[in-house]
């Protein structure tokens, strides 16, 4: 069975990081387009930085949940049959014990030349405008896709959508394209749907849905896949 895992910031919820939309969100109060676009990073990039630096120093405190090291298990199981694409930019899935993650909109932990276009595994600030190891230039900006900007991979993705037998969104509103799109793909194909998910959301009217914590209805659902 080949199977394509969607996460979105619902599953690392419950490790302590906070999601975009939900009620306390990134967002709540915010408006995403000072921070996650190419344009604010050009208007205010010590605003865009900061935003970038305090998330990077909270990623180092928290820990991969139950759902994580869950889909880790799945994935020693089904090998390369199954293909798990974050639009996280965290990196519990890698410390959860996951070896192949496909991050749509890039990580946090890693940082893009504009000048050389080289890329840096990066822990540290960029609000200081360190220089590039490679060219020197400082000219960092977080390795993000930010709206406006191209998501990463998106060939292998597709190919991955139109092959698969199942599709399952997990903890993500279903509101940002392209990744909204790909419960589409997958029917299309012919493959199954499922969600899961604390509330409903636009992907649950394409999909079969189990709602609760990603914590409890992930380890669940891959024990099952798992008999
Ligand atoms: C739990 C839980 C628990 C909570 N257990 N669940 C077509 C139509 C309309 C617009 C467009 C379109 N195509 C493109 C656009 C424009 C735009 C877009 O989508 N705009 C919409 C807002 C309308 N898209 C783009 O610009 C993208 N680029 C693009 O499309 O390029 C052209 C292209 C065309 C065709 C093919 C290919 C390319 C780029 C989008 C980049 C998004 N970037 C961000 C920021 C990344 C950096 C950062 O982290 O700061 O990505 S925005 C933000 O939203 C972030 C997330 O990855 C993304 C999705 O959010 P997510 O993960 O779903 O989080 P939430 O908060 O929304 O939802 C949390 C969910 O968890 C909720 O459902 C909760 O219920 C649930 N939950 N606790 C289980 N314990």
């Amino acid at each position: 069975m080949k199977v394509v895992v969607l996460t979105g910031a619902g599953i690392s919820a419950e490790s302590g990081l906070p999601t975009f939309r939900d009620a306390a969100g990134l967002w709540e109060g915010h408006d995403p387009m000072t921070v996650a676009t190419p344009e604010a990073f050009a208007a205010d990039p010590d605003l865009v930085h900061r935003f970038y630096d305090e998330r990077r120093e909270v990623l180092a405190r928290v820990q991969p949940n139950a759902a994580h090291q869950a889909l880790a298990r799945l994935e020693q199981h089904l090998g390369e049959d199954l293909l798990l694409v974050t639009q996280n930019v965290d990196d519990l899935h890698e410390r959860g014990g996951s070896q192949r993650v496909h991050h749509l909109h890039g990580r946090l932990r890693s940082a893009w030349c504009t000048s050389c276009d080289r890329r840096h595994d990066w822990s540290n600030s960029l609000g200081d405008r360190p220089p590039c190891p490679a060219c020197g230039q400082p000219a960092l900006r977080p390795d993000v896709v930010w709206f406006g900007e191209m998501p990463y991979g998106m060939d292998s993705v597709h190919a991955a959508l139109f092959d698969c037998d199942l599709f399952v969104a997990i903890g993500t509103s279903g509101v940002v394209y392209p990744a909204a799109a790909f419960v589409h793909y997958a029917i299309g194909n012919g493959a199954d749907t499922l969600e899961l998910n604390l509330a409903p959301d636009p992907v649950s009217d394409f999909a079969q849905v189990r709602q609760g914590p990603a914590t409890e209805n992930v380890p669940a659902w891959v024990e099952e896949m798992l008999r």
